[in-house]
C-alpha cells in the first residue's frame, strides 16, 4: 500500500471535517518535526493515521481491547481515550503497519504516557495545537511549540487534565504519569 493508498484509505474511516483536522495535524506534525529533529516520514505517517479509528462503534473497539489484549483499564474510563491503544492495533493489522515508533506514537497520542519518545511528542503536541483547535490555552502551547517540545507537552497535558477535572471527569493513570514525568524531565 502506497502513501495515496493509505490517504484513500483513512479519507474513508473519517468525516469530512476529521479528514481535515488530520491534514493540519499532519503539516504541524512536519514542522514540529523539522524543528525539533525527529523523523519526518514516521512524523507524516503516525499522523496520517492517528485517528484511523475515531469513528468506530464503541462496541467493535471494546472487542478489539478484550481480544487483542489491549490495557483492559480502559474500559473504565473515557472511551474517548479508546481510539488511539485501538487505532495502532488496526493499522498495524489491516494496514501492515510494521514499524513500532509509529505504532507507539498513534497508541499514546491520547492518552500520553512516561519516557514518551521524541515522536510520540510530536504526535501529541501537533494533535493538540494544530491550527483548527480552539481549546482555552492552547495559544500559549503554540507559543511554548516554537522552542520547547516539553514545556508544550507539559503545558498540552496540563490544559488537558485541568478540563477533564473541571468537568467532573476520571483522569486516565497513564495521562497521570504522563504529566508528573514531563513535571521532573523541564524542572
Ligand atoms: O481524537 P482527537 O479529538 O483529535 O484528540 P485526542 O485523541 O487527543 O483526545 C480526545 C479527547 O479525549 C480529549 O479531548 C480529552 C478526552 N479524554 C478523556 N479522558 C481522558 C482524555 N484525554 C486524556 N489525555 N486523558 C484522559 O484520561
Ligand atoms: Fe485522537
Ligand atoms: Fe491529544
Ligand atoms: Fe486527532
Amino acid at each position: 500500500m502506497n502513501r495515496d493508498e493509505r490517504i484513500q484509505d483513512v479519507k474513508q474511516q473519517l468525516t469530512r471535517s476529521r479528514w481535515e483536522h488530520t491534514q493540519r495535524v499532519m503539516e504541524t506534525a512536519l514542522e514540529l518535526a523539522e524543528r525539533f529533529g525527529a523523523n519526518k516520514e514516521k512524523a507524516d505517517l503516525a499522523a496520517l493515521l492517528h485517528d484511523y479509528c475515531k469513528f468506530w462503534p464503541e462496541a467493535k473497539m471494546r472487542e478489539i481491547i478484550v481480544t487483542r489484549g489491549l490495557p483492559k483499564d480502559l474500559l473504565s474510563y473515557n472511551r474517548e481515550l479508546w481510539h488511539a491503544p485501538v487505532g495502532a492495533e488496526i493499522v498495524r493489522e489491516e494496514l501492515g503497519i510494521q514499524d513500532n515508533e509509529v505504532l507507539d506514537a498513534i497508541r499514546y497520542h491520547t492518552s500520553g504516557r512516561p519516557h514518551m519518545t521524541l515522536l510520540d511528542k510530536v504526535v501529541f503536541v501537533a494533535d493538540y495545537m494544530e491550527p483548527g483547535r480552539r481549546f482555552p490555552g492552547v495559544e500559549e502551547v503554540r507559543e511554548l511549540a516554537r522552542e520547547d517540545l516539553d514545556q508544550a507537552l507539559l503545558k498540552s497535558l496540563d490544559n488537558t487534565i485541568q478540563f477533564l477535572v473541571c468537568k467532573g471527569m476520571k483522569v486516565y493513570p497513564l495521562t497521570l504519569f504522563a504529566r508528573n514525568f514531563m513535571v521532573d524531565l523541564v524542572h
